[in-house]
């Protein structure tokens, strides 16, 4: 554990490095106990400096060196100098040659970063500042260099060796060892580099190129997980085709691998020529993985690919820029997806989640801009900010530049720094050529957290026939951060008519109408906006396809939500007047559940959703999406404090009273759907994905009626489903109703099917960890005594501790507080073992402040004591100082 105090480190601290890796030569010799890694650097002082020598400091950490040469001289003890986390040694020319031999022990790596292993096979992870516990080097993103590197490995247990780029040479050891060397052709930071070796057998795939390159396509799995391939690697073919039509991007090796493994700490990494998977983010087929598995892996798979391009073509200059390349690429994976399926499904689903999380984030303790100015831990930066509203910072400049422009702009930025470190502000300088504006006052997005407001009024004058809409901004303080300047937003919008159409939109100074929906250009705190030619008093649809990441604040009634929800011709916005006027019918019961054991809800919601369900044309993946309840993450997320047992109760009532109340249209809903789920073969193609998320949400309704015809109906797509999305559901369905029988039965069958496939039983942890009956603490702690249970397996810890503490309202939220103190037990117990797991399991715990004062007191009291448990890691430290002190 570490003995100095962690540092902040600040983006204004930015120099450039003193020198630099033209050439880095790395022989790996693994053993079963440990590893000796060679290292060979070809350096020069950085020629954009001065002609001084300053010492040269190497990172390394964990690392026991054992031989050192400087161009050919071994040093001794007194000759270089070694801290904890550095090798500082003295250059005596402007070129020279420094080679260490270091001593590192994989098989006692649990904290999955740097070379490790992983069910048999090493495997590396080395981003964000993973390399140095490989070897001593210049580890960070600006560093960029040439690699060569030879793996050496016992050839029964490691028959395959790998690392980046082409093959170039192969041989034979003595006893039974053999090597394979790799040349990466393109220089690159150390954080993409990769090595793997292990048993693995691989399915083989080839891609041609727009300009005519054939290149082989790998993917290196287990033996048995040789049948979960194909959708994988669909998914990269779709991607490598896409990236070339929309973006202009091709590959650019002769060679492209995949390889899965079982511990992982995210969800993939595009290390160049040969990235990692976490196995549950690549390997599927029907039997054994949902439908919304299959969908996580195809824009998994193609974020992945697409940094190729974004993100290691063109790399960060330090991590500060970290957006730079994740922003820019879920905002890519995102249209992908949206190309690749419904785009209005897809849009939901992000968004969704946005407001549930990135918000969540950005009003919390760990809030920070989507460029940070300082960090503690980097690996604490991997966040919903970074990426997902780094990626809607990138959609709106999509919005304000329109697609021809926004291309011209990436095309710009591609070829201006091909093979560079660069910084947002680069990024953006590419779309302000392109585009010739101004986006000085846009780079706000960069530099402010927290989430605007967007408060809307508007008034209608029916004999000047004029319409004015008036528009504030303004965004909470935020730690470090007060009196935020205004943000420019793309505020899209429509009037709508009395007969739901959109009418046309013509500004006081404009001579006719141009359009029927525009994108208002929100710059200042207080803004007006005038229409002129409006016929009749409007009904406004505004912030049509969440066109900003911020909170749109207009007082629409119940009745005019009732109406967007039906005739907004904005397919967003739909849903959005829908997931409206669903909190607002919860929001009231949860008011009265403190005064009332028989609360009363507004029938608008089953009126609306009852003609909703018996409209034919309405596409099932929209109607799927509507009568989904707003989640009680999201709705927590709208009360200052909250009380979670009230919501998640007013929530169950509202579900309960529709179930009730539609039952029937449901029930005739639902078998119609079952009987072609029966009557087609699986495929995870849209159209099928929607009516099986219609029908899986229709019976979680109907269970809830507790009819045991409905029982019996459950029971059986549990039994004969050929895939994994109706069975997974309706052993959901099962495990959260009061038909524990059935449940207990189910969940040993299953089970017993699935007990040798470790991303099946993390599915059966999870429904079972989430399930919100009394008693789940409980169930929690049995289940972290099963034998498939591993404590080590960042899976297996998402599955059941994620899952409860994230998804299991009821129980984790007890009013005893046992919920609250078991997290805080686990993040203590994993700090020791993998500290990134550890600062990200205890995330709901940090949220403390948005809940009622009792809660609050609870989740302190947590806080301080892991706080207090020891020798922290400096992850853990950074999150428990920043939530602390808010
Ligand atoms: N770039 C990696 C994330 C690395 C996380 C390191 N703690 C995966 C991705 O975003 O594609
Ligand atoms: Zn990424």
């Amino acid at each position: 554990m570490r003995t100095e105090q962690p540092k902040m480190i600040a983006l204004s601290d930015y120099r450039l490095p003193d020198y630099l890796i033209d050439e880095t030569h790395l022989t790996f010799e693994l053993h079963e106990s440990y590893a000796l890694v060679h290292s060979r650097l070809l350096m020069q002082r950085n020629p954009g400096l001065d002609n001084s020598l300053p010492p040269l400091v190497l990172d390394g950490q964990q690392l026991e060196l054992i031989d050192i040469e400087l161009d050919g001289q071994q040093l001794s003890v007194i000759d270089y100098k070694l801290t904890e986390n550095s090798l500082q040694v003295q250059p005596k020319q402007r070129a020279f040659e420094l080679s260490t031999t270091v001593r590192i022990e994989p098989q006692k790596n649990t904290a999955l970063e740097g070379l490790y292993k992983s069910s048999g096979m090493f495997c590396t992870q080395c981003e964000a500042e993973g390399f140095r516990k490989i070897t001593y080097y210049l580890d960070r993103p600006d560093v960029m260099s040439r690699f060569t590197t030879t793996i050496h490995a016992q050839k029964h247990s490691y028959p395959i060796l790998l690392s980046n780029g082409n093959p170039i040479a192969e041989g034979e050891d003595d006893d039974g060892r053999h090597w394979v060397t790799w040349e990466d052709p393109f220089k690159k930071p150390a954080y993409l580099f990769a090595i793997v070796a292990g048993d693995l057998w691989c399915v083989e795939d080839t891609f041609t190129t727009k300009s005519g390159r054939e290149v082989v396509l790998r993917m290196y799995v287990e033996p048995e997980n040789l049948d979960k391939c194909q959708h994988g690697m669909d998914s990269l073919k779709k991607a490598m085709r896409w990236d070339e039509e929309k973006y202009g991007r091709e590959y650019d090796l002769d060679i492209f691998m995949i390889v899965a493994v079982n511990d992982f700490n995210m969800g993939a990494m595009e290390n160049k020529g040969l990235n990692i998977f976490n196995s549950s983010c690549v390997l599927a087929k029907a039997e054994s993985a949902t439908d919304a598995a299959h969908q996580r892996i195809e824009s998994i798979v193609a974020h992945e690919y697409f940094h190729n391009w974004s993100g290691n073509r063109v790399t960060c200059r330090d991590w500060f820029q970290l957006s730079l390349k994740e922003g820019f690429t879920v905002f890519r994976d995102s249209q992908f997806s949206a190309d690749m399926n419904s785009a209005v499904v897809k849009r939901i689903e992000d968004v969704a989640y946005l407001r549930t999380h990135q918000f969540a984030e950005d009003a919390g303790p760990m809030a920070h801009p989507v460029r940070p100015e300082q960090y503690m831990e980097i690996s604490n930066f991997y966040t919903l900010t970074i990426y997902e509203k780094g990626a809607e910072v990138v959609r709106m400049l999509h919005t304000l530049l329109g697609e021809e422009t926004f291309r011209k702009g990436s095309d710009l930025y591609f070829e201006r720094h091909d093979g560079q470190a660069v910084t947002c502000d680069d990024f953006i300088a590419a779309m302000e050529s392109a585009s010739g504006m101004d986006l000085t006052q846009f780079k706000r997005w960069y530099s402010q957290a927290g989430t605007p407001q967007l408060a809307v009024s508007d008034s209608y004058d029916a004999a000047t026939q004029t319409y004015q809409l008036t528009v504030k901004q303004s965004c909470p303080d935020t730690p470090g951060q007060t009196n935020k300047l205004p943000f420019v937003i793309p505020l899209s919008m429509a009037l709508l008519n009395q007969q739901g159409e959109a009418m046309p939109l013509q500004f006081e100074d404009e001579s006719v109408a141009i359009a029927d929906e525009r994108v208002l250009s929100v710059t200042a705190a207080e803004q007006t906006f005038t229409f002129i030619n409006v016929a009749e008093q409007p009904l406004p649809s505004l912030l049509r396809g969440f066109s900003a990441p911020v909170v749109l604040d207009y007082d629409y009634s119940r009745d005019q939500l009732v109406f967007l929800l039906q005739h907004d011709t904005d397919g967003f916005n739909r849903w959005e007047a829908g997931q409206q006027l669903s909190l607002q019918v919860i929001e009231e019961v949860v008011g009265q559940i403190y005064e009332t054991d028989e609360p009363m809800m507004d029938s608008r919601l089953v009126a609306v959703f009852t003609a909703l369900l018996e409209q034919d044309d309405l596409d099932p993946a929209m109607l799927a999406e509507i009568i989904t309840l707003p989640s009680v993450g999201y709705i927590i997320e709208q009360y200052e404090q909250a009380d979670p047992l009230a919501i998640h109760q007013a929530r169950e009532y509202v579900s309960d009273q529709l179930a009730y109340a539609l039952k029937e249209p449901m029930l005739a809903r639902y078998q119609v759907l079952r009987k072609e789920s029966l009557d087609t073969p699986y495929v995870a193609q849209a159209s099928d994905i929607a009516r099986r998320r219609l029908q899986n949400i229709l019976l979680a309704y109907l269970i809830r009626t507790d009819d045991l015809d409905i029982l019996d109906e459950c029971v059986d797509q549990f039994g004969v489903a050929d895939n994994m999305t109706e069975r997974l559901a309706a052993l959901a369905c099962l495990v959260n109703s009061p038909f524990t029988e059935e449940a207990e039965h189910a969940l040993e069958s299953f089970s017993e099917r699935f007990e040798d496939d470790p991303l099946v039983m993390d599915q059966w942890f999870s429904v079972q960890a989430a399930a919100t009956l009394p008693g789940g603490l409980q169930r929690v702690q049995h289940l972290l005594a099963h034998p498939a249970f591993s404590i080590k397996n960042p899976n297996k810890v998402r599955a059941v501790i994620g899952a409860f503490s994230t998804q299991n309202t009821p129980n984790f939220h007890a009013h005893d507080g046992s919920g609250y103190a078991f997290l805080a037990d686990k993040v203590i117990e994993l700090d020791a073992l993998n500290p990134q797991i550890a600062a990200r399991i205890i995330t709901p715990l940090t949220r403390w402040q948005r809940y009622d004062l009792h809660q609050q007191e609870l989740m302190l009291a947590q806080l301080k004591r892991i706080k207090n448990s020891g020798d922290l890691s400096v992850d853990l430290f950074e999150v428990l100082e920043k939530s602390l002190s808010a």
